[in-house]
């Protein structure tokens, strides 16, 4: 079987349920994003993500350590011994009394890669990396009223700012760096010598914006950026993009051909000589030329594919799908994990659905049933066509494509 173009579309496309959220408009905002900032409001907030309990239950007992936090104050960071303590597993665990007083102190709290532990945003994350092909960062800022953590700055991701509790007042300021690559970081810049980060609080600002429950700032990448809480304490997520830059594309490149021409050594005499360097440059651009050439753009894309696709986090597995196999009965009810599946191709009579982590392939005839079941919400085997195998459904729920729906799975996927 011949699995359609149109089939393809179905397996993969984005069903917006996260970007939805976010924006007016998803579909125009995936082909488009805007390149200066905007600020979608009115939507019926972000609570169920992360909010003052969440930070309370990852704080006390989520055996978080540096640096999934850290606290700012007067733009630096704060000596750790300062707000953690040390347990009997760890050196560097919150200290809440320690951080509350520093909060109370004027300073700023950040909570790093949220993706990773809290599971609301490992869920919401996931969508929107998937509405937007692009892999998604997530922190959550607290700053107590009337305070800043950080002075004006810039950062090399676009990205979404989620008010959650308070208000927050933003200064934004044109770009001084246009599109900052990856490893173009502010804080890294501030190392360099003649970079001076006083000016960038120097330039004209560009716009004032005030953040209220529900709002939604977009801030591309480059936009220079410092945020102020006002009368009552501040909480916000900022969800940040993976850029796939034609730099990033380059250096993938680079380091994933074991082809690429590079195993013979530079003369020793290019680090002092430069009639040898420029000699050993002109060989090195021959054999990158002569590689390019021969080498196929399809070759090449697909290298670039699966580069991108392992910067993706990983499908949310349940262990259970292994360990309560048996448990399995035609009401089990599961929720369907589209996000998971971030491309598709045929390989003769196999379907070959790409996850971050792996290739899971299936015979290509069941591509219009799996196409119909990362349609769903969700489903119970009962609803299922007779000529679904069950063996189907668990192995997409031991890939983590389908989960059964426990409460807060359900919770979630269902906003
Ligand atoms: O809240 C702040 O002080 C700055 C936050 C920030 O830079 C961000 O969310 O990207």
């Amino acid at each position: 079987m011949t699995v359609s173009t149109e089939l393809f579309r179905e397996l993969t496309e984005p069903n917006f349920a996260a970007l939805g959220r976010l924006t007016g408009d998803p579909a125009a905002f995936r082909a488009a994003p805007p390149a200066q900032p905007v600020v979608f409001r009115g939507g019926a907030g972000f609570t169920d993500l992360f909010g003052w309990g969440a930070l309370d239950t990852v704080l006390s007992a989520g055996a978080r350590r540096r640096p999934d936090f850290r606290v700012i104050r007067d733009n630096a960071q704060i000596p750790d011994r300062r707000y953690t303590r040390s347990t009997m597993m760890h050196p560097d665990v919150p200290d809440v009394r320690k951080t509350s007083d520093e909060l109370a102190a004027g300073a700023s709290l950040v909570m790093q890669g949220l993706q990773e532990y809290s599971e609301p945003i490992a869920r919401f994350t996931r969508r929107l990396a998937h509405d937007l092909s692009r892999p998604v960062h997530a922190n959550a800022y607290v700053t107590p009223p009337k305070s800043q953590g950080f002075k004006a700055h810039f950062d090399p991701r676009d990205s979404f700012v989620l008010q959650v509790e308070g208000t927050k007042v933003w200064t934004l300021r044109e770009p001084v760096l246009n599109q900052p690559l990856a490893h173009e970081n502010w804080e890294r810049l501030q190392e360099r010598p003649g970079w001076d980060t006083a000016r960038l609080e120097a330039i004209e600002p560009w716009r004032e914006v005030t953040l209220e429950p529900g709002d939604c700032l977009w801030l591309p990448r480059g936009w220079v950026h410092s945020a102020c809480s006002e009368g009552v304490s501040s909480l916000h997520l900022t969800l940040s993009l993976t850029a796939w830059t034609e730099h990033w594309a380059v250096s993938q490149l680079l380091s994933r051909i074991v082809e690429v021409p590079g195993r013979a050594a530079f003369p020793a005499d290019f680090v002092r000589d430069a009639g040898a360097a420029t000699a050993a440059v002109a060989q090195l651009r021959s054999g990158l030329t002569a590689w390019f050439e021969e080498t196929s753009d399809a070759e090449l894309a697909g290298i670039l594919q699966a580069a991108a696709r392992s910067e993706f986090a990983v499908p949310l597995h349940q262990v259970s799908a292994v360990l309560a196999d048996d448990a399995l009965t035609p009401d089990t009810e599961f929720v369907v994990n589209t996000e998971a599946v971030l491309g598709a191709a045929q390989r003769g009579d196999r379907l070959a659905l790409h996850l971050a982590d792996r290739v899971v392939t299936l015979p290509a005839a069941a591509a219009p049933l799996i196409a119909d079941l990362l349609g769903r919400n969700r489903f119970t085997l009962a609803e299922l066509s007779p000529s679904v195998g069950e063996d189907v459904v668990r192995l997409l729920w031991r890939e983590g494509i389908v989960a059964t729906a426990t409460a807060t799975v359900t919770a979630v996927a269902e906003r």
